[in-house]
């Protein structure tokens, strides 16, 4: 192994911004791999997750977050609020994320907890979305009048478009620090809280809007034999309306989510899947602080 290089960079980047700007989407192109999950619905993201990149002479190590909440005062969202703003005051930069063309006051909620000892750099997402490029520059003026932001950076996270930029931006505010994980690291959360997640998208994206978004999924039993794992999972769910819908009719909407699941964990994993999901009614578990650290919420 080389030695690392005298003036190596490593630092800690947090990813914030009201729900659904992109931020997941984000930080998996900024590390090539697919760590977090992200759907069209706000509050996908639950759980603190870093995602990290390294090249020759830095290592970026991000930290997704769930989208602040504002909405509902129950105990998931005092959690997942509490989450965020934990992460900011320990980064060493933060990417303040929000969509091209939209600023409202769940967006200025979130400026408003940023620290003023952290370099925050505004990334204006979603640019491709924006016909009119004329747009872009009267809505980045209009929003960095309301903070002293390091750096505006307009990227597109779905096209890739400026993400090395972005990278090259966040490099000039890491601290001279050897690496914290090995090269091959992508995230520091184990195999099975990915696993869990990979379903919980996949209930997120094939259940629309018809399901509240209060259910989750628990692995009950996660196995490696050689390459091949075996992975028990549930979808915990608050009715047994909810329970119907997700099985769908005979059966072909969990096949479909089991389906797509075990496509995308051979993927991240690199190794055939066996996969069983069932499906579970436990009423109440997003309310309770309890059974919220119970099921991994911290
Ligand atoms: N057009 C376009 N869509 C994007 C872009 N980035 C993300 N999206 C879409 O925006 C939606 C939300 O993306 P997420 O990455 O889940 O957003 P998030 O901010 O992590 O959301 P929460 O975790 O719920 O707070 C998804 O449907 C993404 O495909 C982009 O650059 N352009
Ligand atoms: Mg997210």
């Amino acid at each position: 192994m080389n030695a690392t290089p005298d003036n190596f960079r490593c630092g800690y980047i947090a990813i914030v911004g009201r729900p659904n700007v992109g931020k997941s989407t984000l930080m998996n192109v900024l590390i090539g791999a697919k760590v977090s999950i992200t759907s069209r619905k706000a509050q996908t993201t639950r759980h603190r997750i870093t995602g990290i990149q390294t090249r020759d002479d830095a290592q970026y190590i991000y930290v997704d977050t769930p989208g602040f909440q504002t909405r509902h005062a129950n105990a998931l969202n005092k959690t997942l609020n509490k989450t965020v703003s934990n992460t900011l005051t320990s980064s060493d930069a933060i990417l303040f994320l929000v969509e091209a063309g939209t600023f409202g006051p769940a967006d200025q909620q979130v400026l408003d907890m940023l620290p003023k000892n952290v370099p925050v750099i505004l990334v204006i997402n979603k640019s491709d979305r924006v016909k009119d490029k004329a747009v872009l520059m009267p809505f980045a003026q209009k929003i960095s009048a309301l903070f002293n932001f390091a750096a505006i950076v307009p990227v597109s996270a779905k096209l890739r478009f400026q993400v090395d930029a972005l990278e090259a931006e966040i490099k000039r505010h890491l601290p001279e620090n050897p690496p914290v994980f090995g090269p091959d690291d992508i995230t520091d959360r184990s195999e099975k809280f990915l696993a869990a997640e990979i379903v919980r998208e996949k209930v997120f994206r094939l259940l629309g809007d018809e399901l509240p978004y209060t259910s989750t999924v628990v692995i009950e039993q996660f196995e490696q034999e050689g390459n091949l794992r075996r992975i028990f999972a549930a979808i915990l769910v608050e009715r047994s309306t909810h329970k119907s819908m997700i099985i769908g009719d005979k059966g072909a909407r969990l096949k479909e989510i089991s389906t797509q699941s075990r496509l995308d964990m051979e993927k991240l994993f690199g190794g055939p899947i066996y996969l069983e999901i069932w499906v579970k009614v436990k009423s109440g578990w997003a309310d309770n602080e309890a059974g919220l650290r119970a099921y991994g919420y911290e």
